[in-house]
């Protein structure tokens, strides 16, 4: 099975890429962020409380999340593989992850991070907001609560796969082509 978690800040272009993955590969693309906000539109309670956070630019707790993922892997089961987009964002949720794949004989096949500076992913994500309608694009300063959140809570998700040797990190400006090429480079050697 090829499991891809595909790592980076908000708006390093995670969903972007993974769209283009799951053609290639044909796996099966879990976002939480894709499904949470479904939740949201859905106005479910799960929904209701994750939108006050994400509103703000904070995570949503990792118990909520690992249980959405647990659900979805449940519900794949014949997938020939995953790609984890925008998950696991805490090391709490990376060690979830871990275990729910060994459970089901199988593991993470590699991280590949996408490598944005600040500016430019502020940049992106404003320009996205004047057309998503996602709150949490719309405001320079919730954005850099995101990039905050991510700097304290995920980046050290980075060191959790590095020492299990399943990290790889690439250039994630330049055009999206350019970018996914590289990206396919990495995931043909599995
Ligand atoms: P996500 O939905 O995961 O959103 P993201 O980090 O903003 O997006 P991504 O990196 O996928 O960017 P994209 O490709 O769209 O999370 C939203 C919120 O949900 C979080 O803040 C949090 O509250 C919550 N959440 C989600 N998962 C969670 C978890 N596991 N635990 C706790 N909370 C969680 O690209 C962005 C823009 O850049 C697009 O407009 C795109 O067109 C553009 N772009 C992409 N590639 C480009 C390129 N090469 N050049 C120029 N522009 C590019």
């Amino acid at each position: 099975m090829l499991n891809l978690v595909l790592f980076g800040p908000p708006g390093a272009g995670k969903g972007t890429q993974s769209q283009k993955l799951i053609e290639k590969y044909q796996l099966v693309h879990l976002s939480t962020g894709d499904i949470l906000r479904n939740e949201i539109a859905n106005g479910t309670q799960l929904g209701i409380e994750a939108k006050k956070l994400m509103d703000q630019g904070l995570l949503v707790p990792d118990e909520v999340v690992i249980g959405m993922i647990s659900n979805k892997l449940d519900a794949n089961r014949d997938a020939r593989g995953f790609i984890f987009d925008g998950f696991p964002r805490t090391v709490a949720q990376a060690e979830a992850l871990d275990a729910l794949l060994l459970s089901k004989d199988t593991s993470i096949s590699v991280m590949i991070a996408l490598n944005v500076d600040d500016q430019e992913l502020e940049k992106r994500l404003l320009l996205r907001g004047k057309d998503s309608g996602r709150p949490d694009d719309a405001n320079p300063e919730i954005i850099r609560k995101r990039i905050e959140e991510y700097n304290s809570k995920t980046a050290p998700v980075a060191n959790f796969y590095k020492s299990q040797a399943k990290f790889v990190s690439i250039n994630g400006i330049g055009s999206i082509d350019e970018i996914f090429t590289e990206i396919t480079k990495v995931a043909d050697t599995f």
